[in-house]
Order: C-alpha cells, then sequence, then structure tokens
C-alpha cells in the first residue's frame, strides 16, 4: 500500500511516522508513505496556497490550483483512491477502513478546517471525515486513517488473530480483560478466566461483548438489526 499524503505541514508527521506499526510495517516495506509539501505548488513569489471566500465570510479556503498541481505530480497505480479529509465528509468507520485497505494507493488531501475552493471536489473520489467534531485540519485525521489501514495489511499485525476478536470487528465492541495480578485492590479476576474451560470462556465473553454493546452503543446493535433485516 502507497500512502501519499498532501499538506501545509509535512513537519507535522515526522516523529508520528517513525514509531511503533506505522514505523514497522514500512521497515517491512508492507507500506510505503509519501508526505507531499504543498507549499511549492502554492501561487506566485509568496506560494500562496489559501485565499478568502468569494462572497465574503471568515476563513480562509484552500486555492484549487496548488492542490490540483500537487495532485498531478503524484505518479499513480492503477487501484487508486483519491480521499479528501473534511468534517463534511462521509464518517469513517471500519468497514470503511476495510474497503480502503484493498487499494494499492491512497492518495489522501489534508483539507483545512475552513475547507477547499468546491471546485476542487471534481479531482477526488470522495471525502471523509473522522467523526463529529471539528479539528483543525485533515492532519490528524490522515494520521488516523493511515493507522486504521495500515493494521488491516496482512502481516503488519503479529497475531492476525488479535484482529478478529477486537472491538467493532463483529459490529460489538470488546469484552473485559484482566491480566496479573488476579487480585488488585480488593478487585478479582472473574473466576470463569482462570477456569481452562475454553467453550465457558468463549460463551462469557460473547455475552460480556453484547451487554457492554447493548449499554454503551446500543446503536450499533440497531445497525446489525437492519443489516440482518
Ligand atoms: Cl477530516 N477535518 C477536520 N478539520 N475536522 C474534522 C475532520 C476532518 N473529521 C472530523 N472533524
Amino acid at each position: 500500500m502507497k500512502f501519499e499524503v498532501i499538506t501545509l505541514f509535512p513537519g507535522f508527521f515526522t516523529s508520528a511516522l517513525d514509531q511503533s506499526i506505522l514505523k514497522k510495517a514500512q521497515n517491512k516495506a508492507l507500506i510505503e508513505i509519501y508526505i507531499h509539501d504543498l507549499r511549492p505548488f502554492g501561487l506566485g513569489p509568496h506560494k500562496v496556497c489559501d485565499d478568502v471566500p468569494y462572497g465574503g465570510g471568515g476563513g480562509m479556503l484552500m486555492c484549487v490550483e496548488p492542490l490540483v498541481k500537487a495532485l498531478e505530480s503524484i505518479p499513480k497505480v492503477p487501484q487508486k483512491r483519491i480521499i479528501l479529509l473534511t468534517p463534511q465528509g462521509e464518517k469513517l468507520t471500519q468497514k470503511k477502513l476495510k474497503v480502503l485497505s484493498e487499494y494499492d494507493q491512497l492518495i489522501i488531501v489534508c483539507g483545512r478546517y475552513h475547507g477547499v475552493d468546491e471546485r476542487f471536489k471534481a479531482y477526488i473520489d470522495e471525502e471523509i471525515s473522522i467523526g463529529d467534531y471539528v479539528i483543525n485540519g485533515g492532519e490528524t485525521a490522515s494520521l488516523v486513517l493511515i493507522e486504521g489501514v495500515t493494521r488491516l495489511i496482512p502481516g503488519v499485525l503479529g497475531h492476525e488473530g488479535s484482529l478478529t476478536q477486537e472491538t467493532f470487528e463483529h459490529d460489538l465492541l470488546g469484552y473485559p480483560q484482566y491480566t496479573r495480578p488476579p487480585v488488585f485492590a480488593g478487585q478479582k479476576v472473574p473466576g470463569i478466566l482462570v477456569s481452562g474451560d475454553h467453550k465457558a470462556i468463549s460463551q462469557w465473553r460473547k455475552k460480556k461483548a453484547l451487554h457492554i454493546t447493548r449499554k454503551k452503543r446500543p446503536d450499533l446493535l440497531d445497525e446489525l438489526d437492519h443489516e440482518q433485516d
């Protein structure tokens, strides 16, 4: 998988991409990440990349021309997807991450909070948001997307089994988990988990996952019902 990120803040990415699974996945050549600085594609001697909106109103918009030039500068592969990160996009879900992980190249444009010139929308495949709240720019969101996609790529996670067990994989939240010590400040590990009865443990975990989902995220169960209709 090739990730290509277009951003006004390339320095934002230096340490984040050099840690943990993103670092390991790059070292194993399972992913490649290229950060493209938008600034050199800016207009005029000052390399301007944003301007005030026609019709007035606050905030600066990203200009269409530098964005299109930056996009055109990137060598494309056939199975590619061009994504604009913006709070107006479709909300990112685990399902969406899975779909995106099937591409060979994700070109990710980091929008700014006030937005981009509408004419740039003609150059992208889709708009994605990471949730119903506002952050200042798509840079943080792009890290969420890159990490979420990367961990779905075969060979990235050491223990593949951990993928199928986790929160959201079956549209349910995860069950409670414990590690040593067996008692901490009076709180005991549930007896069933140390019983050695794997069938009973599996049933207990399923029951707990359902219970927790019903309590904390009943909307997930509603979605599941609708899917089965
Ligand atoms: Cl992708 N960008 C910004 N600026 N805010 C967001 C977002 C993206 N997703 C949710 N909020």
